[in-house]
């Protein structure tokens, strides 16, 4: 395994990008490109550079790219919502950027880590879900992780450009909640602490495959030092799922709250099951989750407010 001197995290003081700092300051130089629409200063290392840009702006993304010899590109236009609301400039946040990041790492051999998404396959017509099932997004921004995660493989076959595309399931941990966009085990888990009605939508039979944010950091250290993982794609979750419904019932059990569930109206075009295949990251990148959903919600409720 060969480590890494210095590392680019874009979206580093976001939900992700600042656990994957943290962890990556202990062993490496560090510089986080972000311009704190959606992260927050207070979560970036003070061992890290900060640079304070738009991805959308080239040459300060491609210079700060052309510095390391890894980027871990985690900033995004991450709500599904606001694409369907605004396909345009949602395109200019998760695709245009990947090409800038792919074209300055093809002239400096760069490593390139892509935080995909779950959200390219669309509806399941199999579980579990492995890399090779059809990809027939349902949104914008299902289009724009897949426009990106393809064009990381392009690159690395037309122009050897060392990419891995890390395609996420639902993330969850400590610092998720913020800006106008929440994962639903941050939704319970405010709800729950305040005792207030935890809001399942539909009739809470739907599945998702959870993964805590320690395990994303594990698989993002991995594609950066693995010989065998350029050129691939990776699904990263537990290999596991659970129905929203237990998930609250989870949540309200750990925090001893007094909530009650309710059920309100499910979403339009909700997916309706989601779990990993995750043999394919096992077998190459030796990616073991340490959490199972259950674990991983004991250790992050368990932390109170932060
Ligand atoms: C996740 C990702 C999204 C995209 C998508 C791909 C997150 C936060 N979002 O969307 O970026 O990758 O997967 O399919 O990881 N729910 C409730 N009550 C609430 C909020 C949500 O019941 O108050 C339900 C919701 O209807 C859905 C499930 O919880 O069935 C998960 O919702 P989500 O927004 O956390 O994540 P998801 O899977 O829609």
């Amino acid at each position: 395994m060969t480590w890494f001197h210095h590392a680019l995290v874009t979206g580093g003081a976001g939900f992700i990008g600042s656990h994957l700092t943290d962890r990556l300051v202990e062993n490496c130089e560090v510089t986080v490109y972000d311009d704190f629409s959606n992260g927050d200063a207070d979560h970036v290392p003070e061992e890290a550079s900060v640079i304070q840009a738009d991805v959308r702006k080239r040459k300060p993304l491609a210079d700060a790219v052309a510095e390391a010899d890894v980027v871990f590109h985690e900033a995004a236009q991450v709500s599904v919502q606001q694409s369907v609301s605004n396909p345009k400039s949602s395109q200019e946040v998760n695709v245009d950027p990947m090409l800038t990041i792919l074209e300055s790492a093809r002239d400096t051999d760069t490593r390139v880590i892509l935080a995909s998404s779950a959200a390219l396959y669309g509806h399941p017509i199999y579980l579990p879900i492995d890399e090779e099932h059809p990809k027939e997004p349902t949104s914008p921004y299902g289009l724009e992780k897949l426009t990106a995660d393809h064009y990381c493989r392009l690159y690395h076959d037309l122009y050897e450009v060392e990419t891995v595309a890390l395609r996420y399931f639902n993330a969850y941990g400590p610092r998720q909640q913020g800006g106008d966009y929440s994962g639903v085990i941050s939704i319970f888990r405010d709800q729950a602490l305040a005792n207030d009605d935890i809001t399942v939508e539909g009739d809470g039979e739907q599945t998702r495959d959870f993964v805590h944010v320690d395990d994303i950091v594990q698989a993002n250290l991995l594609a950066a030092t693995s010989d065998d993982a350029v050129g691939k794609a990776f699904n990263i979750g537990t290999g596991d799922s659970i129905t929203i419904r237990e998930l609250a019932d989870t949540i309200k059990n750990v925090t001893d709250s007094e909530s009650d569930i309710v059920h309100v109206d499910s979403r339009e075009g909700d997916i309706d099951r989601s779990e990993a295949s995750i043999d394919k990251a096992r077998e190459v990148l030796g990616f073991q989750p340490e959490y199972t959903v259950f674990e991983g919600l004991r250790d992050y409720l368990g932390q109170g407010r932060p």
